[in-house]
C-alpha cells in the first residue's frame, strides 16, 4: 500500500526586509545611475517550519517599503490555506482587482509566489528546477555588472574585467546623446573582447523610433548580438517596425507586466527575443506562462536579474537563453554563487538555495 500523500504545507506568516546593497560595479543606464540596489528580502513562514524564500529588485528604497506593505497584506489574506501557488495566485488576482496586479502590487505577489514555490520544494527536498521538469544544469550566463555609460577607454577596461569566471558574453548600456559616442564606446569595448564572447547592448528606452533605426542600423555591423529597449518598452508598433527593419535581434522583456504582455508583444512582432523579470512576470508561476508562450512562438527566453530563481527557471525553459549574472546578493548570501566556465551552477540543494547571512542584511537594512 502507498503511503497517504503528505497533508499540504499551510502559509503562517511573511517577514519582511527592505535591504539596500551596495554595487560592485556602478551601473549608469541612460534612465538612471544605480549605485546601489534596494532589494526586499522574503521569509514566508510555514505551519510545518518550513521557510520559503525570495527576493526581489525594488527600483528604488520607497518600492522596497511599498511592496513589503502590499506583500503583508496579501499574506494575512491567504494565512492558514495550502502552499498551493496557482490556487494562491487565483484568489489574490481577484481580492487585489480593485487595486490592479500592476507594477508594486505585481511585485509583491510574484515575490509570494517565488517563496511559496521555494518552500514546495524544500518540503519536496528537490531544487526547484526538478519540481519544474528540468534539472540543475549550468546555465550560461552573461555579465551585466557594470558597463554603464562610460567612456571608451574606462568601458573597455570593464569589459575585460567583467570577463572573470570565464563569462562568453557582457552587456554595453548605450543611450549617449550622440550616435558617433554609441560608436566609438561599441568599438572599444568589441575590439577589446575577445571574438567569441557576445557584446549585448540596452538602451533602456532612451530613444525615439527614428533614432533607433538610425543607431540601430549604424550597429549592425560592429559585432552585437543584441539591441534592447531601444524605444518605450510598450511601443509596440514601433518595436515591431524596428524588429521588422533591422537583422539585429530586438530584446524586449524587462518590462513586461505579466505573461499577456508577452503574448501581446509576440503578436505585435515586437522582438525577435524575450527577457520577462520573475518578479514583473508573475513570479515562478507567470514565468512558466511566459515559457509556454514563448515555446509557442519559438523565441528565445533569457532572464532579468535575480539569477539565483532565475537560473532554476531557464533550466526548465524549452527555449532558454542567457542567464542575466549580476553579483549584487554577495552583500547578503550566506553563500556567494560563483560562476564557473562562464555558467551559474545551480545549487543541488533542494529549493532555490537561498540563504540570508543574519549579521550582512543588518549592516544593509533600509532604516
Ligand atoms: C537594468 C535596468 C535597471 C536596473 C538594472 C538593470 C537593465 C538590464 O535594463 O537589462 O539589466
Ligand atoms: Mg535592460
Amino acid at each position: 500500500m502507498r503511503p497517504p500523500p503528505a497533508a499540504p504545507l499551510r502559509v503562517r506568516g511573511v517577514t519582511c526586509t527592505p535591504v539596500e546593497v551596495p554595487l560592485r560595479y556602478v551601473l549608469g543606464t541612460s534612465a538612471a545611475t544605480v549605485r546601489a540596489a534596494p532589494l526586499l528580502l522574503v521569509d514566508l513562514l510555514t505551519e510545518e517550519g518550513i521557510t520559503g524564500r525570495s527576493y526581489v529588485f525594488a527600483y528604488r528604497r520607497s518600492a522596497a517599503k511599498a511592496i513589503a506593505l502590499l506583500l503583508q497584506d496579501a499574506v494575512e489574506l491567504v494565512a492558514g490555506d495550502a502552499v498551493a501557488p496557482l490556487e494562491i495566485a487565483a484568489k489574490l488576482q481577484r481580492r487585489f482587482a480593485l487595486l490592479g496586479v500592476t507594477g508594486a502590487a505585481r511585485m509583491a505577489l510574484s515575490a509570494l509566489d517565488m517563496a511559496l514555490w521555494d518552500a514546495l520544494a524544500l518540503a519536496a527536498g528537490s531544487p526547484l528546477c526538478c519540481l519544474l521538469g528540468g534539472r540543475p544544469r549550468p546555465v550560461r550566463a552573461y555579465n551585466s555588472c557594470g558597463l554603464g555609460l562610460m567612456s571608451p577607454p574606462a568601458a573597455s577596461d570593464e569589459a575585460q574585467a567583467l570577463l572573470e569566471g570565464g563569462l562568453q558574453a557582457v552587456k554595453l548600456r548605450l543611450g549617449h546623446p550622440t550616435l558617433a559616442e554609441d560608436l566609438a564606446v561599441t568599438r572599444a569595448v568589441r575590439s577589446r573582447l575577445p571574438d567569441q564572447v557576445a557584446l549585448l547592448v540596452d538602451y533602456n528606452q532612451a530613444l525615439s523610433r527614428a533614432d533607433a533605426l538610425a543607431r540601430g542600423r549604424a550597429l549592425q555591423s560592429e559585432g552585437v548580438a543584441w539591441l534592447e529597449e531601444p524605444i518605450r518598452h510598450d511601443d509596440l508598433d514601433g518595436n515591431a517596425e524596428i524588429a521588422r527593419t533591422l537583422d539585429l535581434p530586438l530584446q524586449l522583456g524587462e518590462n513586461f507586466d505579466g505573461p499577456k504582455d508577452l503574448l501581446r508583444a509576440l503578436q505585435a512582432g515586437a522582438c525577435d527575443l524575450a527577457m520577462p523579470d520573475v518578479a514583473r512576470i508573475g513570479g515562478v508561476s507567470g514565468w512558466l506562462h511566459a515559457a509556454g508562450i514563448a515555446q509557442a512562438h519559438g523565441i528565445p527566453i533569457s532572464s532579468h536579474l535575480m539569477p539565483e530563481v532565475s537560473a532554476h527557471l531557464l533550466a526548465a525553459t524549452p527555449t532558454a537563453d542567457w542567464l542575466e549574472y549580476v553579483d549584487w546578493t554577495d552583500a547578503i548570501a550566506a553563500e556567494p554563487v560563483k560562476i564557473v566556465d562562464g555558467c551559474w551552477p545551480i545549487p543541488p540543494g533542494p529549493g532555490v538555495g537561498l540563504a540570508w547571512d543574519a549579521e550582512k542584511v543588518e549592516r544593509c537594512r533600509i532604516p
